[in-house]
């Protein structure tokens, strides 16, 4: 009989024990779900959020191409964050560039090759939250100027002063308007690498037709234009005088292309689809009308390739 009934008080102290240990998983099991919930509830408060603000994604940087050829790209990001931020990675390809412990996270980086690059950033609150941004795809390119030569840069013989241009390059226009006291508005201008000399049409009106044809005898590849447009002697004979807006541009070839111009006085750079050519001939097809005269000018125009 005490054998029997020992073996009752034990079999129920272990149900009750066993019932005790359920209770006890499903209190911690319901604790650990509400606990979770809760903290659900406020992640969009801790989750820090990145930005790549600079450089855009899709911009293009080209290598400056003097001596050292790189290009500084400047980078900048943005964390937003309501509690406080541990650390800010940035990387490059997927490589970690910088590990920044403050702000400003800001960073200049050397790019010294041409190529796609894929930047983003990681930031990290004190509470090993972390959040990782939009990658920002940027485009290195070569200076294309680096690797052109000036196919329009003449051999000047400046003997007694006065400077010469010689035979392998030569420069025509439809007009030239006729000189006025010891200003000349020769097409020679163009090419003689001075910003303040220029050539002028010389008919009535805008000069709208009128053309300027530099010839370099041997075909060559025209990749690139350089033109500083107007008459750049001042700001009085630039705004004073008509100014090429766009221009029709013809080869040797006898084909076109069109091209629009900014008003402004400094060189313009112009790609074009690289094409063979011994001339290139600009037609005036609209301008920027001038405040004082209305005749159209251009001051330089140098022609790139190979
Ligand atoms: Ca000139």
């Amino acid at each position: 009989m005490p054998e029997r009934f020992k073996t009752i008080i034990i079999t129920v102290a272990s149900l009750l024990f066993v019932i005790l240990l359920l209770a006890l998983l499903y209190a911690g099991y319901i604790f650990f779900i509400k606990a979770d919930q809760d903290e659900g509830s406020s992640k969009e408060d801790i989750i820090p959020r990145v930005t790549i603000n600079r450089p855009s994604d899709g911009d293009i940087f080209y290598l400056s191409g003097d001596g050292d050829s790189f290009i500084d790209v400047r980078i900048d990001i943005e964390v937003k964050s309501k509690t406080d931020i541990d650390e800010v990675i940035l990387f490059i390809d997927s490589k970690k560039v910088k590990i920044f412990k403050e702000e400003p996270y800001e960073y200049i980086w050397k790019v010294a090759k041409t190529g796609k690059y894929k930047i983003s950033a990681k930031a990290g609150t004190s509470k090993g939250i972390t959040d990782v941004s939009k990658i920002v795809e940027i485009n290195v390119k070569e200076n294309l100027n680096a690797n052109l030569s000036e196919i329009s840069s003449p051999t000047i013989n400046s003997q007694s002063g006065k400077s010469k241009i010689t035979k392998d390059i030569s420069v025509f226009a439809s007009s030239v308007l006729s000189a006025e006291d010891e200003n000349n508005y020769e097409p020679a201008n163009v090419v003689d690498k001075k910003d303040d000399t220029c050539w002028k049409e010389g008919v009535a009106g805008y000069g709208l037709g009128e053309w300027i044809e530099i010839d370099f005898k041997k075909k060559k590849i025209v990749k690139r234009l350089g033109i500083i447009n107007g008459d750049n002697k001042d700001a009085e004979h630039f705004f004073g005088n008509n100014r090429i807006k766009r221009s029709i541009i013809e080869f040797s070839d006898g084909s076109h292309r069109l091209i629009n111009l900014e008003d402004t006085r400094q060189m313009q750079y112009i790609n074009i689809i690289p094409k063979s050519t011994s001339s290139v001939r600009l037609y005036i097809d609209r301008v920027y009308k001038g405040d004082k005269w209305n005749d159209t000018a251009i001051s330089e125009i140098k022609i790139y390739g190979e």
